[in-house]
Parts: structure tokens; sequence; C-alpha cells
């Protein structure tokens, strides 16, 4: 029997999980736990390249970690660990921190949109030698295959060249990973503001259903979602928040781009709107139940994570005996 192909993911506890999260990567995790070996991480040191509340951060980090499970990561399928947990993490991005051009991190968009303006004097050096980190997350697994949405996609690239430019100067320690990114789901976007991703840290008014919002304030949130004047209802790249909502209603309803705009032709945008309620809703309910079930019991939550540090440090261990020898250190 071959090995099946490995995966990592993480996701940062920088504040309320939101639809964007499921949609662009836990539920595709999730979907996919029998085809490959998978390493899912809580990445808290990714958390703190912005200025955090180290009580919030905690919460924060057990009620991922809950919801993750709660949404389907099977811990008997699945490593779900902490990544400040397993501490090779850190000292994989020093070193590799030290064989990355500056000028790849300079490239990175996401440091760029994060540090306009005066802002470039406070931001952390840590918000921009990020990319090595996940690097290192992701290299200390021999991973191939990295599911993320749309945002990370330039993220796990540097991952992948960073690999092979070691592979390159020190030996072929490294895997060289790949980046999965879905056609459907990649980018959800902000309903109060279509053209802004929705995320977690960014949060403007209505920008983003959470994963424990209750019905009643999804259905009001859709009522409010920002649309249009032009009335009727077809995918358009040009009317970004109508194409959001169709985008939204694909994933959970799985109906093709034709389907959807038949069965919404000649209805208005309230009629979308509840019906996307309703659907969202419906996926959040069951997560909820087994999310509080599992606030009720934080033994097993505990034991979890306990478990996950111990198989990941394992094989992040025998990563960093190769990478050390390679490099000339130990
Ligand atoms: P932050 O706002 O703190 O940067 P975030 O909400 O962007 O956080 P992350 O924890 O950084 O979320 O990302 C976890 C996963 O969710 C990543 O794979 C990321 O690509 C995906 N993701 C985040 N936002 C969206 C979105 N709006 N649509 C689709 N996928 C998303
Ligand atoms: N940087 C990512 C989170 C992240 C990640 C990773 C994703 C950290 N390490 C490794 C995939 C693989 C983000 O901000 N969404």
């Amino acid at each position: 029997m071959t090995a099946k192909p490995r995966v990592f993911s993480g996701i940062k506890p920088s504040g309320d999980p939101h639809l964007g999260n499921y949609l662009g990567a836990i539920r595709n995790w999730v979907n996919d736990q029998d085809r490959y070996d998978n390493f899912f991480c809580v990445v808290d040191q990714h958390a703190i390249t912005v200025a955090y509340d180290p009580v919030n951060l905690r919460a924060n980090l057990r009620q991922l970690a809950a919801l993750l499970v709660a949404c389907g990561i099977d811990p008997d399928r699945s490593c779900l660990f902490v990544q400040s947990h397993v501490a090779e993490h850190t000292e994989l991005a020093w070193l590799l921190t030290c064989t990355t051009p500056m000028g790849w991190l300079e490239r990175m968009t996401q440091f760029k949109d994060k540090s306009v303006g005066g802002q470039r004097e406070r931001v952390s050096a840590g918000l921009f030698t990020y990319p090595t980190l996940m690097a290192a997350d992701i290299l200390l697994y021999d991973t191939l295959v990295v599911p993320v949405g749309e945002d990370q996609k330039q993220h796990v690239e540097l991952a992948r060249d960073l690999a092979a430019r070691f592979n390159h100067l020190y030996g072929d320690v490294f895997t060289v990973p790949e980046p999965v990114i879905r056609e459907v789901g990649a980018r959800v976007m902000g309903l109060d503001d279509p053209t802004k991703k929705m995320s977690k840290s960014d949060e403007g008014a209505n920008r983003t259903i959470g994963l424990l919002d209750t019905p009643k304030a999804i259905q009001k949130k859709f009522a409010r979602a920002v649309t249009d004047s032009e009335g009727h209802i077809v995918f358009d790249d040009n009317r970004p928040g109508v194409t959001n909502l169709l985008t939204i209603h694909q994933t959970l309803s799985g109906l093709t781009k034709a389907e959807l705009e038949a069965r919404f032709a000649g209805r208005g945008y309230g009629d979308l709107k509840k019906e996307l309620g309703e659907l969202v809703a419906e996926a959040l309910t069951p997560i909820q139940q087994r999310y509080i079930e599992l606030t009720e019991d934080p033994r097993t939550l505990d034991q979890i994570l306990a478990d996950g540090a111990a198989r990941a440090q394992a094989v992040a261990a025998q990563t960093m005996s190769r990478v050390r020898q390679a490099m000339g250190l130990r």
C-alpha cells in the first residue's frame, strides 16, 4: 500500500472564525480527510505578528480548536495541534529566514497591503518575516499538499521556492509542496463591502458571518448585505455583491452557475438573501451543537491537542535533525 499524500494547513486564532474560513479552507480539509495523511495546526505564533491581547489569544485558541473538531476534523484521522506546542516551528523559521532573500519577502502582497503609508514604521518585523514561519510550518512535515484560500497562494508558493532553494544550497532535505485552491469559495467577500475579503481581524460592521452566529443574526446580516441597484440575479464580476451571495449559495447548495441563475430569474435580492440565510444556518447549526458539547468537556479538547502535539513533534524532530545536519549545525 502506498502512503497517502501528506496535507498540512494552518489557521490563526486571531478572532472569531467565519464563513470564509469554513468555505475556503476548513470544509475542504474535513471532506478530504480520507484521501490524505492530515496535519492541521492552530498557528498561534502567526497571530502575534500584530497587536493582540494575551488573554484573548488563549480564549480564541481554545474556541478555534473546538470549532475545528466541531466542523468535522476527526482526531483519529487528522493530527490537530497548536503551533507553539512544537518548538521546532520557530527553530526552522530562523534557519529559513537566513536562507530567504529580502526581495522575496518584499514582494509579498499581504505585507505590502498591511504596511501601507506610515504603517511601515510601526508594523512588527514578524509581520514581514511571517512567510518564513509559514514555510517552516509546511516544510517540517514533508508536506505535499497545502489546501488554502486564495489569499494564501503567494505564501505557499514562497514555501515551495524556499524548499527548492534550500535543497539546491544544502542537499535534498525538503519535500516541495503545492498549494491547492478550490475554484468555488476560495475568496468569500465581506457582506458590508464585497470588494474586501471576509476576514477575522479586519472586521467592519456586518463584514463577516461568524461560525457561532445564531440563525437570527445570520438572516439579519444577509438581509443587510450590500448588493447594487440592478435587480436581476446573475454572476457578474462587475457586480461583486450579488456574485458573492451567489457564490456562497453555490458552495452550500452544490448548484451550477446556470442552475442558480435559472432558479432566481425574475426574483428579487430579498428572496436570494432569505434562502441564503436558511442554507447557512442549516449548515452551521450542527457544528454549533457539537461545539457546545465540546466546551462542556474541556478535558477532551486538552487530550486531543496533547496527542496532536506529540505526533507532530515526532515528525518535526526528524526533519530538524536532517536540516541541522545539512546546514552544518550540530
Ligand atoms: P486574519 O483576518 O486574522 O488575517 P483570516 O480570517 O484571513 O485571518 P486565517 O486564519 O488567516 O483567516 O486563514 C485560515 C484559512 O482560511 C486560510 O486558508 C485562508 O486562506 C482561508 N480564508 C481566510 N479568509 C477567507 C475568505 N474570505 N474566503 C475564503 N477563504 C478564506
Ligand atoms: N498564513 C496563513 C495561516 C498559516 C498557514 C500555515 C496556512 C500559517 N501557517 C501553513 C497553510 C499552511 C494565513 O494567514 N491564513
